[in-house]
């Protein structure tokens, strides 16, 4: 069978503008969004400037949830509105020539608590930890595992109640998958997700996620959009 997870040249480029859209668009959603917005009206221009940058469609349904709504990995936007101290995760992706761009940012609105922050930093600390894991020969087990015990020694095991990422292609969930239960290994030319959370139910979470390259030496990052925690 042919392995096509790892993508030719043309693929990741389509893959790499994908995602340079998803970047453009959330510096433009830091402008844009306000506290008293909703979130489906966040989540209604994110793919409204997705497409007027001349993505062809979305990855998937744009997630934008705010305050205890981002306990949950996969919600909804809804209509509630945006408030003063609310996390506010926004999950999204681009498609170019039928290639799937995905990233996720968690931003504070205006105030932040210290456990926010803490959450915030050990999240941090773990997707990057990932990334660094992440290169040609690396096991897909391991490099969960890294980000998972990070946030296990942190106290927050429990609440990272899924995978650390998957490959990316025509479908924005693919193989590899990065997760307890992964064989895989990673080869060069592998787009990869790394996108640990932790979800306290009834209060908050936060995922912060990034689409990379496996290379012989480490990753190229196709999302550079910031990633110290930003208070709008
Ligand atoms: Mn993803």
């Amino acid at each position: 069978m042919e392995n096509n997870m790892v993508k030719t040249p043309e693929q990741l480029l389509n893959i790499m503008k994908a995602e340079a859209m998803g970047d453009a668009c959330f510096s433009h959603i830091l402008d844009f969004m306000k506290v008293g917005m909703t979130e489906r009206q966040v989540a209604d221009e994110i793919e409204r400037f997705l497409l007027s940058l001349g993505a062809e469609g979305l990855s998937f349904p744009t997630i934008c949830v705010s305050g205890s709504r981002t306990e949950f990995p996969h919600g909804e936007p809804s209509d509630k509105v945006i408030e003063k101290g609310d996390l506010v995760t926004i999950d999204m992706g681009a498609i170019v020539n039928g290639y799937c761009g995905d990233m996720t940012r968690t931003v504070a609105m205006r105030h932040v608590t210290d456990q926010q922050r803490e959450v915030y930093d050990i999240v941090l600390r773990a997707q990057m930890a990932g990334l660094a894991a992440v290169k040609t020969g690396a096991k897909c087990f391991d490099v969960d595992k890294i980000c998972r015990d990070i946030i296990t020694e942190a106290g927050y095991g429990q609440y990272y109640v899924h995978g650390t990422g998957h490959g990316v292609g025509m479908e924005v969930h693919e193989s590899p998958t990065l997760n307890t239960k992964s064989k895989e290994t990673l080869e060069e030319f592998m787009p990869v997700t790394i996108e640990p959370g932790i979800y306290l139910p009834g209060n908050f979470g936060v995922r912060i996620e990034d689409l990379a390259i496996v290379t012989d030496f480490g990753i190229i990052n196709t999302t550079r959009s910031e990633k110290e925690l930003i208070i709008l």
